[in-house]
């Protein structure tokens, strides 16, 4: 993405003599952006928007920002001048063959593996290899594990998935290999307990900077994912990878009992709703409609989400991502639903929707067909927080229980649905859905069932505020 603004006047604000708007926009924006631009002179234009597009698609995609000054702004622009830099960049995004031994040293690694896992990333994902990644783990037979904005590259539904036994294979694989993916807090850096002290890892990665960042890399495979998995592929002698039987039946064994226990959470209807029996009624509408977009964000919401609904294509799920920022809900279904033209459902907590939620005048505006499910459960991680300090306003991580969020969107002309039990959800969901408009269904959820950060309370500190409470 780059975002491009316009500056107040430079003179003014380098010598901060107080401008309308004054802001150092490009240095505010540096550290925030993967890189940032200013173009000062007219005919500058358009080297500066190839320069963004080359910084925002190259290696690892990100955000860049390019300011444009006054005078740029000022000045009859070359209304070509874009279409022409773009025709300049002939190949924003050229191959990067990673090193022939590099392939040779990683699939030694993997043939000596009993216990081999490969985790796909968000960087999987986005490379588009989705053929061959998926030929890569079927031909090794190596069991793989999604991160969630890579769920759908195999969909989730694979025999060889292990989302299910997500803790068992991170404890006791023996080579790893990272595909477009980090060893950041989302996989516990890759350190004990969470993984075995004395696995190896083989890493896929773009970026050379990203090798060993958190623990050594054994074989380190730095090239796009496309050429490095298409190499795989040609060097790869069938028969020489083979995950152990005992590790596959491990495998296999703790799939099944996780399996049965969540179909036993999954299977309970209580009164009110728990994350569960709403989670349920969505994956079962969605479960035959592999054309909608799923964002999700929320603290439980995203939790119990990513391991509910299933994905079935790839680059179909927008989350929070690896900084786990809320608020991004409603502008990555604006995004979604225009840039593909199809039906968005966003699963939002409802405090998460707070962040964001005033996008529904956009979504709106533009009959986008978004159903936005706020899972009403009165605050953050849940609605019976108390104030610790004693005093007499509520804590604060409780929002309004008796909110009607379906009530918001009919201010703009958009459906609202209020819903209490999975049947009611199911309906609306579904009907919401058939009409192609924007809709919110104000799902509630008991203020009781959720815990503290999701499924992170090993992150927070304890807190000192009232501790010594009775
Ligand atoms: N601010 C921003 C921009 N990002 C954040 N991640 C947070 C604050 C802290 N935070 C979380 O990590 S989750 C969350 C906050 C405020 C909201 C959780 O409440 P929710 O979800 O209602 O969205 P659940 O379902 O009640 O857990
Ligand atoms: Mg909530």
């Amino acid at each position: 993405m780059i975002q491009i603004s316009g500056s107040s006047d430079r003179q003014i604000i380098d010598l901060q003599q107080g401008d309308y708007e004054e802001l150092d926009q490009l240095n505010a924006a540096k550290p925030y952006t993967k890189a940032a631009f200013r173009v000062s002179k007219p005919e500058d234009i358009g080297i500066g928007i190839a320069r963004a597009i080359h910084a925002a698609v190259s290696g690892r995609p990100g955000g860049v920002y390019l300011d444009l000054t006054a005078e740029v702004l000022g000045a009859a622009l070359d209304a070509d001048a874009g279409a022409k830099s773009l025709v300049h960049v002939v190949d924003p995004t050229p191959r990067q063959i990673p090193a022939p031994e590099s392939i040779e040293r990683a699939l030694d690694l993997l043939a000596s593996a009993q216990r081999p896992l490969i985790i796909l990333g968000k960087g999987a994902a986005y490379a588009q290899a989705d053929a061959d990644i998926r030929s890569f783990i079927e031909k090794t037979g190596i069991p793989f594990l999604p991160m969630s904005m890579a769920k759908g590259l195999l969909p989730d539904n694979h025999p060889q998935s292990v989302a299910a036994a997500r803790s068992l294979v991170l404890a006791q694989a023996d080579v790893v290999m990272l595909i477009g993916a980090r060893l950041n807090w989302l996989l516990g850096h890759g350190k004990a307990p969470q993984w075995s002290p004395t696995a190896s890892f083989i890493q896929l990665d773009v970026s050379p900077t990203e090798i060993d960042s958190n623990r050594p890399i054994a074989a380190p495979i730095v090239g796009d994912i496309g050429s490095a998995v298409s190499a795989l592929l040609t060097t790869f002698k069938p028969g020489s990878i083979r995950p152990s039987a005992a590790w596959l039946k491990a495998i296999a064994d703790r799939k099944q009992h996780n399996a049965e226990s969540m179909a036993a959470r999954l299977g309970r209807n209580p009164n009110p709703m728990d994350f569960y029996s709403a989670l349920r009624a969505i994956r079962d509408v969605l479960r035959d409609k592999s054309d909608v977009y799923v964002v999700n964000e929320g603290a439980n919401t995203l939790d119990f989400g990513r391991n509910v609904i299933d994905m079935y294509e790839p680059r179909k799920r927008l989350d929070s991502g690896t900084w786990g920022v809320m608020g991004i809900g409603m502008g990555y279904a604006i995004g979604a639903a225009v840039t593909s033209g199809k039906p968005v459902v966003a699963i939002e907590g409802d405090s998460a929707f707070g962040f964001c939620g005033m996008e529904i005048e956009t979504i709106c505006r533009y009959e986008l067909p978004i159903v936005t499910v706020v899972f009403n459960n009165g605050g953050i991680y849940r609605g019976d927080d108390i104030n610790r300090s004693g005093g007499a306003d509520s804590s604060p991580t409780i929002l309004m229980k008796s909110a009607r969020y379906d009530k918001l969107i009919e201010a703009f002309g958009g459906t609202g649905h209020h819903v209490t039990d999975p049947q009611g959800l199911t309906q609306a969901l579904t009907d919401a859905l058939a009409s192609g408009k924007p809709a919110i269904i104000n799902c509630v959820i008991d203020p009781t069932a959720g815990t503290e950060s999701g499924h992170l309370q090993s992150l927070n500190p304890t807190s000192q505020i009232g501790s010594g409470r009775k």
